[in-house]
Formats: structure tokens, C-alpha cells, sequence
């Protein structure tokens, strides 16, 4: 079957209106299906009843990434294990991961809405779709390998791993679109640049997303590639990739208000923003079967925007993402928490817990370099005994964070101390 995009046309009234039915019914399941949610009801002295429709939203409380990690692993799922289908997982902050549960219909509904945004790219049963994000706990390869191959494209599967490979295969299989980050797709032009081949592509379309990008570096990639890039937005709490996505107008992104009511909330006094105003997103999902979440708070910060789009759609708009509430960092698509890298110090034992991450980008790829301190003795000693320290610190930081890093192990009392919050980060990227 050939998946045709309908633009949505639905009036903000039908919007609202079904966001009001779906939220009135999950509030229901929620309340009787996970303790947590029934326990923060009762709390506010409140019974599903209460919750009548969306002007009756605000009255729920925030759920947050540490209710999900106090519940551990399964804690908030609605459904019962034996109808859950797939897990998936994203890092967290002391090592625990935050783990979320699909039922086939929310698999079928993820999938869905990835088909809306390849669609809404132009991406059709004609073209061959390279999948470059990493396949596994990380949503985003599974993400939108099953919406491509939903809406009939041939896809790929190339997760992360060798550029060289992905380049050659783009060239022999003559693709036509590729999903990846886009600090990874500017590497790849420059491997393409480098060895000559820039010109000898097919590339039309990227769809690119789990990270934070710029209106202009999203113009370099179509000038060096000479394809069209859209940014497309989620996060493995709500779903995964598709949550929202951009349309050939670029002028901020459809959220699938169907699925996910957005709102936008100060981040200091948990007030609602006014429409245009930046603040942090907050969704609530209204569909979810296996982990349904309410008033969850993303730490994306973002304005939004309820007006009709030039490109005929009516579902609102969430501006580029302007940072985040937290300390998250997110590098060549992977989250990191600098606690993580403390507590993997810490786990060792053999440093001191002052540490320093910087992150730079060079020839297009996040280079995360961690700066530890050592004892004295350390630089006294042979150089194979300084050597052998970073060699495990290296190894230590990969495996609790995903991602390689390169170690320098400084003298003491070199990091700069703070008379406040620590500095633990120094951001060197600059989103073009
Ligand atoms: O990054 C899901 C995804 C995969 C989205 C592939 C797009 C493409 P998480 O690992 O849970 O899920 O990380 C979610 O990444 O809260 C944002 O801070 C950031 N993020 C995701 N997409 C964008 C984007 C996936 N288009 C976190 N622009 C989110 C800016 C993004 N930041």
C-alpha cells in the first residue's frame, strides 16, 4: 500500500474537541491501572470524573524523568507485562536507565506518525531510505526503520557505526533519503567532500533529528548535499522520533496533537506560557496504552504556535529547540548527564571527584574530552602507569556512557573550583 499524507485539516475546535475525549478516557485508565498516577489523584483530592476535558489539564500534576526512575523499571506501565511488545531505553543520570513499554498499537501508532513525517518530507515507495541512527535501545533507528517501511520505501538499516560503508552502499544502491543526526550527516558530506564524491549521490531528502540544530546548519546540509533536510523531533518517554516534525515550510514543527497535547509552561513557576512565549514543553499523551504519561515535563525549551500554517495544516507548531531546563547534554545523538560520568569516577575509586567535560566539534563530529584529576604520585611515576589510568578511566566512562571519550588525567587542583554550582561542562559547540 502506498501511504498518501492528508494534510490535517481538522478545525482547532475538532482538535480540541478530541483531545478533550482521548484525555477524559486515559485519565480513566490511568487512574485505575497505574498506582502511581491514582496515588497523585487521590493526593489532590481528585477522581477521574473531575477531569471532564482539556480546560480541567492543569489541574493534574507534573510527571517528571525521576518518577519514571523511582519507578524502575516497569512501575508506571498501564498495561499488563504480557501485553507489552517492545521496551526501549534512554541513559540515566546515576546508570538507571529510563525504560518505556509499547503494546503493538502503540507500535502501530508510532509507526504511523513517522509515516507522516517521511510523507510529509516527500519520502514515498519510490525512494531507498538509509537508516542511520543506532538500531537497538535507542529509539531512533527502530523508530524510523518501521514508518519508512510502512510507507513502502525500501530502507536500509545501517544504524551507526562505518561512514565508509554508509557511503559506499549510498552510492551502489543509488539512495534516495537518509535518517540520521545532523552533525552526522555534515561528517558524511565532509567524507564525501574529501574523497571527491559529492557530486556522485542521489541523496534528496534528510531526515534528521535527536539533537539540537540550527536553521542554518539545516541550510548547509541542503547546499553540500543538495537535498531538502527536515528536522523531526521526539523522545523515547512520549515515543521516540515523530512526536513532531517539520513541513516544507520549516516555519517550526506539527506536533500530532491526535496522539500528544503539547503545553508550555515557565520552567521556575510551573505557570503556563503565553502563546510565542519560550518555556519548557510538556506533553501529555492521550492514545498510549503500555506507558501512558501526564503533563510530562521534557526540559526542551521551545515556544509554540496554534496558527494555520502556509502549508495548510492546522496542527500546532513548536519552534526549534532553543536548549534545555537541565544539565542534559546530548552528543552524536547520545544523552549524557555529567552525574553519570561522576558516578563512574566514583565507581573507581582510584581519582579524585574533580572532573571537567568538554565538548567540541570537530570536522563536524562532538568530540567529548573528560578532564580528571589525579594524585600527585601519578606524575612522578613511570609515564606507563599514567598511561594505564587513562586507558581504564577511558573504558570505565564508554561503558556508562555509550560513547567514546578521550581522557587527559590533569595534576591537582588544576579544574577550576566554584564557589557555587560546580562547572562540570565547557560547550564548545557552536550550532552554526
Ligand atoms: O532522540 C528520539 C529521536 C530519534 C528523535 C531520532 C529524532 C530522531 P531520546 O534519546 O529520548 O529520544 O532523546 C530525546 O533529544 O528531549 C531533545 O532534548 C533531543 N531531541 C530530539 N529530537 C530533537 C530535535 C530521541 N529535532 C531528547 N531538535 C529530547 C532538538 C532534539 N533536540
Amino acid at each position: 500500500m502506498i501511504w498518501n499524507e492528508t494534510k490535517e485539516c481538522m478545525s482547532r475546535d475538532q482538535i480540541h474537541n478530541l483531545q478533550s475525549a482521548r484525555l477524559k478516557k486515559m485519565v480513566n485508565r490511568v487512574y485505575h491501572n497505574v498506582e502511581f498516577y491514582r496515588k497523585k489523584m487521590q493526593e489532590l483530592g481528585m477522581e477521574p470524573g473531575d477531569i471532564n476535558g482539556l480546560e480541567d489539564l492543569q489541574k493534574l500534576s507534573f510527571t517528571t524523568k525521576n518518577d519514571l526512575r523511582e519507578n524502575y523499571p516497569f512501575g508506571l506501565f498501564a498495561v499488563p507485562q504480557s501485553e507489552i511488545v517492545r521496551v526501549h531505553a534512554s541513559s540515566g543520570t546515576t546508570g538507571k536507565a529510563t525504560v518505556v513499554g509499547y503494546t503493538r498499537r502503540d507500535i502501530e501508532i508510532w509507526q504511523e506518525c513517522v509515516t507522516r513525517v517521511l510523507a510529509m518530507a516527500g519520502v514515498g515507495a519510490q525512494d531507498k531510505i538509509q537508516v542511520a541512527y543506532g538500531y537497538g535501545l535507542f529509539t531512533g533507528g527502530l523508530g524510523l526503520h518501521y514508518g519508512a517501511e510502512n510507507l513502502g520505501a525500501t530502507v536500509i538499516p545501517m544504524s551507526t557505526g562505518s561512514t565508509q560503508k554508509l557511503i559506499t552502499m549510498m552510492q551502489d544502491f543509488g539512495v534516495t533519503a537518509i535518517a540520521c543526526t545532523p552533525s552526522y550527516l555534515l561528517h558524511i558530506a565532509e567524507m564525501l567532500e574529501e574523497a571527491g564524491q559529492i557530486n556522485n549521490i542521489n541523496l534528496k531528502v534528510a531526515i534528521c533529528g535527536a539533537e539540537p540544530w540550527t536553521e542554518n546548519m539545516r541550510k548547509e546540509i541542503e547546499t553540500k548535499l543538495h537535498l531538502k533536510a527536515y528536522d523531526i523531533y521526539g523522545l523515547s518517554e512520549i515515543m521516540g522520533p515523530g512526536v513532531a516534525a517539520d513541513c516544507e515550510c520549516h516555519a517550526g514543527l506539527h506536533v500530532y496533537e491526535d496522539h500528544f497535547i503539547p503545553e508550555i509552561i515557565n520552567p521556575d513557576t510551573l505557570e503556563p506560557c503565553k502563546e510565542g512565549e519560550v518555556g519548557e514543553l510538556v506533553f501529555t499523551t492521550i492514545t498510549k496504552e503500555g506507558l501512558p504519561l501526564i503533563r510530562y515535563r521534557t526540559r526542551d525549551l521551545t515556544s509554540i504556535n496554534y496558527e494555520k500554517c502556509e502549508c495548510g495544516r492546522t496542527l500546532a507548531r513548536i519552534s526549534r529547540f532553543k536548549g534545555r531546563s537541565d544539565d542534559m547534554l546530548i552528543i552524536r545523538g547520545v544523552n549524557i548527564f555529567p552525574s553519570q560520568v561522576e558516578a563512574a569516577l566514583l565507581e573507581l575509586g582510584e581519582t579524585s571527584p574533580h572532573y571537567l567535560m568538554i565538548v567540541d566539534r570537530i570536522n563536524n563530529l562532538d568530540v567529548l574530552e573528560v578532564q580528571v584529576e589525579v594524585e600527585e604520585r601519578f606524575f612522578s611515576d613511570e609515564i606507563k602507569q599514567l598511561e594505564g589510568l587513562t586507558k581504564k578511566i577511558a573504558h570505565a566512562l564508554q561503558t556508562a556512557l555509550g560513547l567514546s571519550v578521550k581522557v587527559k588525567l590533569v595534576e591537582p587542583r588544576t579544574i577550576e573550583r566554584s564557589q557555587g554550582k560546580a562547572k562540570r561542562v565547557i560547550d564548545r559547540r557552536k550550532l552554526i
